[in-house]
């Protein structure tokens, strides 16, 4: 799997919401989920990655949003490209420049959205050109959630079951394109959330008597996710949505002691956006590892819904997403053209 090696490549990729969640390992070491997930990719929360490897650094620069990178950020990108050089058989540094058009680790999925374009960028510059199945084993070393934006619109993570990995998938459920949709975000507080998804999920994991069932409802619920995506049926997808959310974090909080990602303002805009559908306004809730809720609706509810959320206190902005594709490299032409 390789290629002349451009001098640099830059990638971008959209961050993904699940709808039925991925919380908890089968494999740490090979960052293996223990159960499927399905999600949807966002076009307009983005991360833009460029990495070119160099001989004129002894190590890797990395670079968040043009500062340098705080140092736990930085070392795990580089240990991601220390296996892309292994692969490549490269021994140069890299300088990394990577941004997000979003508040970063917010529980906002920026390691999604950062490892997918990260993975596609620095295969890239290091002349690798990998099948989407190696590429989604990179990917998802980096980050777990990763894998799945590197494919747009809904996307299947398979958890598989081979201890090897190789059974762990990712696929295209549809683009979404014909279907109006939107994702809008309730931001509650922009701080660094308080304990990481990847801490989170292993503590659940270890602790929690109610992880099991959570993990076997979340199987059950997958097909069914799946066929409501394929019959563009927002109403049963939006209440699979609902539960898979709230048993993740029920399971979370059940742990010892127990993990808890809810603000005072996350719960009242659960109880806003199940107002709005009891009068005919239709919203889905989701929420990830933080106090953010976002709501899945279809475009013509966007308006209304989006007033609806800011009206809740505490809740700074809404920001307004759609489907997006996967992850892709930006020509370096229409780069140069562009700057
Ligand atoms: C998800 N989350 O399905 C779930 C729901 C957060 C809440 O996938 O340890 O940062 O790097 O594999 O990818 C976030 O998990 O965890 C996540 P690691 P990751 O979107």
């Amino acid at each position: 799997m390789s290629q002349t090696r451009p001098e640099s490549a830059e990638a971008c990729a959209g961050a993904n919401i699940a709808i039925v969640k991925y919380w908890g390992k089968r494999d740490v070491s090979r960052n293996l989920p223990a159960g499927s997930s399905l999600s949807l990719t966002l076009r307009e929360l983005e991360t833009t990655t460029r990495v070119s490897f160099t001989s004129q650094l002894t190590q890797d620069d990395v670079q968040l949003g043009g500062e340098p990178a705080p140092p736990v950020f930085a070392r795990r990108v580089s240990k991601f490209l220390d296996r892309i050089r292994r692969l490549a058989g490269l021994k140069l540094s890299a300088r990394v420049q990577t941004a997000n058009s979003f508040p970063t680790a917010a529980g906002l999925a920026s390691s999604a959205s950062g490892f997918a374009a990260l993975a596609v960028a620095a295969c890239r510059a290091a002349g690798l050109t990998p099948g989407i199945d190696q590429l989604a084993t990179l990917a998802r070393l980096g980050s777990g959630s990763a894998t799945r934006s590197l494919l747009g619109g809904f996307v299947e993570l398979q958890a598989g079951t081979r201890s090897d990995g190789a059974d762990c998938r990712v696929r295209e459920l549809g683009d979404a394109a014909d279907w109006p949709l939107n994702l809008l975000v309730a931001v509650v507080g922009e701080g660094p959330k308080s304990l990481s998804s990847t801490a989170g999920m292993q503590h659940t994991v270890q602790s929690s008597p109610l992880y099991p069932a959570f993990l076997e409802a979340n199987a059950a619920d997958l097909p069914l996710a799946r066929d409501a995506v394929t019959s563009r049926d927002l109403q049963t997808l939006g209440k699979i949505a609902e539960r898979s959310c709230l048993r993740m974090h029920a399971a979370a909080a059940g742990a010892a002691p127990g993990v808890l990602y809810f603000r005072g303002p996350t719960v009242e805009l659960i109880h806003a956006v199940r107002r709005a559908r009891n009068e005919g306004l239709y919203g889905y809730f989701t929420i990830d590892a933080g106090p953010h809720v976002k709501v899945l609706c279809e475009s013509d509810a966007v308006d209304a819904l989006r007033e609806r959320l800011l009206a809740v206190d505490g809740v700074s902005r809404v920001l307004v997403a759609s489907p997006g594709p996967g992850a892709r490299t930006v020509d370096p032409e229409q780069v140069d053209a562009d700057r």
